[in-house]
């Protein structure tokens, strides 16, 4: 790992790298944020008060990408179970911006939390569109109870938004709100995406 911070004025250290080329950061007494390459679909944790966040679109029932790799993980009944959720207007079950959580059936997880990030270059404001995204995230998993919740990197693979941007809005999101959680993870598919992620916290989580 690129950079390895010392001493707290507790004398803690306050980024420690794991076994498997994870990073921990300290949020609070009770608090972390995890960043980590790997698969999403093979991530949980205690698989009752876990979650994984699908990098979904609007209509919430599949497509490409992580939410392809997470609907084939997951099996038939999480499809079934997005056609359940209302649509808000035709065809839009999940509107940018906001999230929706079903049960994560087949998948290691227990709960998926559905959200939609920005399309990046047609949106007006995708910083602000891709923050929502991961509060409201964070928001219907603390209503379910859940303790562990793992993010992919929204809207930086089909939806083009440039990595080090993407970065500062997650890493900043998770700043603000991410100690409700026991334990706020990165599961990163990518190094380039790994690297940026890491240097972010870096900057943004220091003392
Ligand atoms: N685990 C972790 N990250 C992954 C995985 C995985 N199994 N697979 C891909 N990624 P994308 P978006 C990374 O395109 O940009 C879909 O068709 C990927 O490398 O999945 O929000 C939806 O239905 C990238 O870094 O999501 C929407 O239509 C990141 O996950 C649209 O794509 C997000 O890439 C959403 O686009």
């Amino acid at each position: 790992i690129l950079c390895r911070r010392m001493a707290g004025s507790n004398g803690a250290s306050t980024l420690s790298n794991g076994d498997n080329g994870s990073v921990r950061f300290p949020l609070s007494p009770s608090s972390s944020l995890v960043i980590q390459k790997g698969d999403i679909t093979e991530w949980s944790v205690d698989g009752s008060t876990d979650a994984i966040v699908n990098p979904a679109n609007e209509r919430m029932l599949g497509g490409g990408g992580a939410d392809g790799a997470i609907h084939a993980a997951a099996g038939r009944e999480l499809v079934q179970a997005c056609y359940a959720v209302p649509e808000v207007r035709p065809g839009v079950r999940c509107p940018t911006g906001e999230a929706r959580i079903t049960p994560g059936f087949r998948l290691p997880a227990s709960h998926v939390v559905h959200t939609v990030g920005p399309i990046y270059y047609s949106n007006s404001n995708p910083a602000a569109s891709l923050a929502s995204a991961y509060r409201n995230s964070l928001r219907v998993a603390k209503e379910k109870n859940i303790q562990y919740i793992a993010f992919p990197a929204i809207s930086c693979g089909v939806y083009g938004y440039p990595y080090d941007e993407a970065a500062t809005v997650a890493i900043s999101v998770i700043k603000e709100l991410g100690n409700d959680f026991k334990e706020v993870h990165f599961v990163l598919f990518s190094s380039d995406i790994y690297d940026v992620w890491v240097n972010k916290a870096n900057d943004l989580l220091k003392d």
